[in-house]
């Protein structure tokens, strides 16, 4: 089908006239649909009959957020739909299912999440998920890992190296996340409450030094498939179940850039309750529980990413033969240590940069962007800022989770000082 951009009317055609997917309404002449997408890129359709739903995502071909006079190429939904066929089959169960791809409409058609709510909405209403930390830890774990050098061949690595180049989402990335919130840019929006913090951080060496080497990163380190733009808002949840969705910024990136958009988002949630939640007591109660979400994601990620690694050895990286000497063992294990320890120091790095570019970039991010009164939007800002900085800056001394959790603490223990 020639491509054309989707309504509320012809999505309902379109869907009915793909045989494998109509097959799931019963009761076609009851199928309406109605756009939902809050996000920044494309069109987002729940189409349902009185028993049924799925949801069909479109790619427009500009970026909805600026308008379009912003062209942005329409393959991003391949992106999309082989990073959520890869994560159906590494974490199964923890992405939402996809019925069907179609690359001229450039959309695809996947599970609707009715009993699933979006994590960062019910973050910012002090909502807790017992499961998350499981979740979240095991999908990052055996997509992050089974995506490397350590599990995979060279020839099948490469091969999805081929199928997983996406300049032009990585380019939003580079510039959107890495650059242009650190420098006058006009599509960057900031607060003016906080306007000498801006200043001061775009001209602050040590900190756009430390930005550079993680852009640098993101650019050349090719290490896993990454999903790419994994915030809270990328997470559909309830108390039994995680599910992680939108992956068309899927690329080999750095691993720690997944790991540290959850860890980063996490605080910036952290950030917005000193202004949102003035009851001292629940306040605490529930950045404490943030805080348990953080060091829980991390640790586990690790422990599952460790034990990954030392059950299956097989990949071009360094195989079991390499390790085999007097002392192979103890080697190996320093390897695996020195590795993990550096996806931390990403993880900070990222997850930095991920916080600064939500206060002064194009994108922001509803638990803080909600807080209507400027002045105090500005109290969450200026942590989220300080934080990240520190996060980026800092990354290089850090041996633990706890090195992050520390900064957090000690910079909100000092707010307004
Ligand atoms: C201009 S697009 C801005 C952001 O929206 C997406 O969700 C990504 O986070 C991107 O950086
Ligand atoms: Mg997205």
């Amino acid at each position: 089908m020639i491509y054309k951009i989707l309504d509320n009317k012809s999505v309902v055609d379109y869907v009915l006239n793909i045989p494998s997917v109509s097959k799931m309404f019963s009761h076609k002449e009851a199928v309406t649909a109605r756009e939902v997408g809050d996000g920044n890129l494309n069109l987002v359709f729940i189409v349902s009959d009185d028993k049924n739903s799925m949801i069909v995502k479109q790619a427009i071909p500009y970026l909805r957020i600026a308008g379009e006079s912003w062209p942005l190429a329409r393959d991003r939904m391949r992106f999309e739909s082989q990073a959520l066929a890869l994560h159906n089959k590494l974490a199964p169960g923890l992405a939402p299912a996809l019925y069907h791809t179609d690359l001229e409409m450039s959309l695809v058609v996947m599970e609707y999440l009715g009993k699933h709510v979006i994590m960062r909405k019910e973050l910012i209403k002090r909502k807790r998920f017992p499961l998350f930390v499981g979740h979240i830890s095991t999908f990052l774990a055996e997509t992050l890992f089974k995506t490397s050098d350590i599990y995979l061949t060279g020839a099948e690595k490469k091969k999805l190296q081929a199928e997983f180049i996406n300049p032009e989402l990585c380019k939003i990335t580079e510039d959107f996340v890495f650059t242009n919130p650190y420098k006058e840019s006009p599509e960057n929006k900031w607060n003016h409450v906080i306007d000498p913090e801006v200043k001061a951080l775009r001209s602050n060496g040590k900190l756009k030094v430390a930005i550079a080497e993680m852009k640098e990163g993101f650019m050349t380190h090719g290490q896993s498939i990454v999903h790419g733009d994994l915030h809270t808002g990328s997470i559909m949840i309830n108390e039994k179940e995680t599910r992680v969705f939108d992956p068309e910024f899927a690329f080999y990136g750095p691993a720690g850039f997944d790991v540290g958009a959850i860890l980063g988002n996490l605080t910036l949630n952290y950030c917005s309750h000193f202004v949102r939640t003035p009851d001292v007591t629940e306040r605490e109660s529930f950045q404490a529980y943030l805080i348990e979400l953080i060091r829980g994601t991390w640790n586990e990620f690790a422990r599952k990413f460790d034990e990954l690694w030392q059950k299956n050895n097989k990949g071009e990286l360094c195989p079991p033969s390499y390790w085999d000497f007097p002392g192979g063992e103890q080697a190996f294990a320093e390897y695996r240590r020195k590795y993990i320890k550096l996806l931390l120091q990403d993880t900070a790095g990222c997850g930095g940069c991920k916080m600064m570019r939500r206060i002064l970039g194009i994108a922001h991010v509803e638990d803080i962007e909600g807080i209507v009164d400027p002045q105090q939007r500005a109290i969450a800002e200026r942590l989220a800022l300080q934080i990240g900085a520190r996060w980026v800056t800092e990354r290089a001394s850090f041996n633990s989770v706890e090195d992050l959790i520390n900064i957090i603490v000690s910079v909100a223990g000092k707010k307004g000082k």
